[in-house]
């Protein structure tokens, strides 16, 4: 509960990272979610990625929209910087933030009513900016909060946990995604943390926008048979393409797989993707092929996970918008001004 606070000592014997903090120095208040929520082990996949990177936690802000998923921003990362918005509208007060001081890492942290449902526009518009996150939907297929009503993403024929059967057509946001041309796709289930951690620690140090869809199951509301949201439907149904470690350049790079089956994808900042293969005609950096596997393996009902499409050369709307390096609060009068002959030159342009 919120009201019971973490007791702030730490063991001492507690391992410290490079930058000197442990892994509880990256947790949050105690979640307030029913126990088995996949969206706890979403937090603890982020807590794991944050402290394994190295990052300092006060270089993380994490934005939210509305939700049960949009509340767990509280339960990581306590020592971040936090917004949590209006319900669809995260995506935007996330690229302001984002425009007005770029050397933060930006966390966003969503759910499919929240950004398939209500939030569908600004889903898309930033997705198609190239806005430098990682955003993560936490995706179990109900309005979870206001108790389980279907989202936009709930598949067409799936039932809710009282019998209705849903008939509306879903909505993909990794399709989406990958269609306006987010530079890191990827697909992940919450009780796969292996598969998670890496995913997260590649998202957080892409050049551009990182998108990953968790599959999360809501144990109160859509975790029953006729769902395909629940545990039992996502372990049976998951097809994993590949197997991904996340290397940050000050590691030693070494191979551990056998030649032909591993793929290493090295991101802007060094950083290096290794992917092992497991269906051999699969390509993360051809982003048509990417869409036609998906399409295709969605018709056959499988759930296909990991990382679905990646850009290493990924830039973003700083680049495309050619801002200033620096941040406006650091930007100083003699710089925001750009003197008398400039003005008179704009201004003769309007007469
Ligand atoms: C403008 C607005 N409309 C509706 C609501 C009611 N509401 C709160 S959360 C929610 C849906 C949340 O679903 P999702 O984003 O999937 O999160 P989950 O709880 O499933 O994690 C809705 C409709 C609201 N808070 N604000
Ligand atoms: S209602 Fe569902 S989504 Fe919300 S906390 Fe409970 S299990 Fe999680
Ligand atoms: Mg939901």
């Amino acid at each position: 509960m919120t009201y019971i606070a973490k007791p702030s000592l730490h063991h001492p014997s507690l391992t410290l990272n490079k930058v000197g903090y442990t892994r509880r120095d990256y947790e949050g208040r105690i979640s307030t979610l029913c126990a088995g929520c996949g969206h706890d082990s979403i937090s603890a996949a982020i807590i794991q990625a944050c402290w394994e990177l190295d990052i300092e936690p006060h270089r993380v802000a994490k934005l939210s929209g509305i939700g049960c998923s949009s509340k767990t921003p509280d339960y990581f990362l306590g020592a971040s910087h936090g917004f949590n918005t209006v319900h669809g509208r995260m995506p935007s007060v996330l690229t302001g933030a984002n425009l007005a001081n770029r050397d933060l890492l930006y966390l966003g942290v969503s759910g499919d009513g929240d950004s398939a449902s209500i939030g569908l526009g600004q889903f898309a518009n930033v997705m198609r900016r190239g806005v430098r996150m990682a955003y993560i939907v936490e995706n179990n297929g109900v309005y979870g909060l206001t108790k389980g009503q279907f989202s936009a993403t709930a598949d067409r024929g799936s039932k809710s946990k009282k019998g209705a059967v849903n008939s509306d057509s879903p909505v993909d946001l990794v399709g989406i995604a990958l269609q306006l041309g987010a530079t890191f796709v990827a697909r992940s289930f919450s009780g796969d943390k292996e598969q998670m951690v890496p995913l997260i620690k590649g998202a957080m140090s892409h050049g551009g926008a990182a998108f990953i869809d968790i599959i999360s199951p809501c144990v109160t509301f859509n975790n029953h048979s006729g769902s395909t949201k629940s545990y039992d439907y996502v372990r049976q149904h998951n097809d994993a393409v590949s197997r991904i470690d996340f290397i940050t350049s000050r590691d030693e790079i070494t191979t551990t797989y056998a030649p032909g089956e591993v793929i290493d994808v090295q991101q802007h900042d060094g950083s290096m993707l290794r992917l092992r293969k497991l269906h051999a005609d699969y390509d993360p950096t051809n982003r048509n092929a990417a869409m036609s596997y998906m399409a295709e393996h969605q018709a056959r009902g499988e759930v296909v996970t990991g990382l679905l499409y990646v850009d290493p050369l990924a830039t973003d709307l700083h680049t495309s918008m050619n801002t200033s390096k620096k941040t406006l609060n650091s930007l100083c009068a003699a710089e925001l001004c750009p003197g008398r002959a400039a003005l008179d030159k704009i201004n003769a342009g309007f007469r």
